[in-house]
């Protein structure tokens, strides 16, 4: 008979995980977003032309390659986290909104209509309720400094674009029919980037850009993925479903080698 010690069993369940992941991390790639020609004058209009016109040195942000597939994050230790509006080209502009959402489905707006480039919002994590406050910098609209409290938000949250007529798209794909309405990038630690106003700085990786397409992608859309882009810091992806079933493979064996051994 065939007695597999626990090592071996571990490293093999590893091996079977990483398979897994692999599969499920092709597939994923396989689904990413496409992009379409924007009707926003689409020859300079593409979220490739408008990253490329921010980065001032470093390679430019891959909006295809570099696509992450993250929807869902959580806080880091610091209990903040700063996001900061890029640019949102779309008829709807003036009256989307972005911002956060839990997993009831509550959401904390970070940015409405009134707000636009260089604009930022700090979002403070306080053992389950959250703090947005929300500043508005030059160059654009000067005004609109407000402050939100959300009691029992929680700290797992992904990003929504909501628009005027209350339609609201999400990072997690299952939200939206199947359909992948946001591009999310992590900063790569090589590419430094400047959004007007600010100070150029090197694009880390606990930064992200999260950017929207707000025509559902299951009907009439261009699918040009920048009617709302906005820089988020000091977040971090909650695991992948792949993950949690490579570790919950290799927990089951775990579980398994000890029943044996006790018997
Ligand atoms: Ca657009
Ligand atoms: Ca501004
Ligand atoms: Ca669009």
């Amino acid at each position: 008979m065939l007695v597999l010690s626990e090592k071996q069993l571990l490293r093999g369940t590893v091996g079977l995980g990483l398979t897994l992941g692999t599969v499920l991390l092709c597939s994923h790639v396989a689904s990413a977003a496409t992009f379409g020609v924007s009707w926003d004058d689409g020859s300079a209009n593409s979220l490739q032309d408008h990253l490329d016109a921010l980065t001032v040195s470093g390679p430019n942000i891959d909006t295809v390659g570099g696509q992450t597939g993250f929807e869902r994050f959580t806080n880091t230790a610091t209990g903040g986290s700063v996001s900061t509006f890029m640019f949102e080209i779309a008829g709807f502009a003036s009256t989307n909104k972005f911002g956060v959402y839990n997993q009831s489905g509550q959401k904390a707006e970070l940015f409405g209509g009134i707000n636009d480039v260089s604009d930022q919002a700090l979002i403070s994590f306080n053992n389950g309720d959250l703090g947005v406050t929300r500043i508005p910098w030059a160059p654009g609209n000067s005004t609109g400094l407000s402050q939100s409290i959300y009691n029992g938000f929680g700290n797992v949250f992904g990003f929504y674009l909501e628009r005027g007529d209350g339609t609201t798209f999400y990072t997690e794909k299952s939200r939206n029919g199947g359909y992948e309405q946001a591009v999310v990038y992590q900063g790569n630690n090589a590419t430094t980037l400047q959004i007007p106003g600010k100070s150029p700085g090197l694009f880390t990786d606990n930064e992200f850009i999260i950017a929207f397409e707000d025509l559902w992608l299951g009907s009439n859309t261009d699918r040009d993925y920048q009617d709302m882009v906005i820089m988020v810091e000091s977040v971090k992806p909650v695991p992948e479903p792949a993950t949690i079933l490579g570790l919950g493979l290799i927990g089951g064996a775990l579980t398994l080698t000890r029943r044996r051994k006790n018997s």
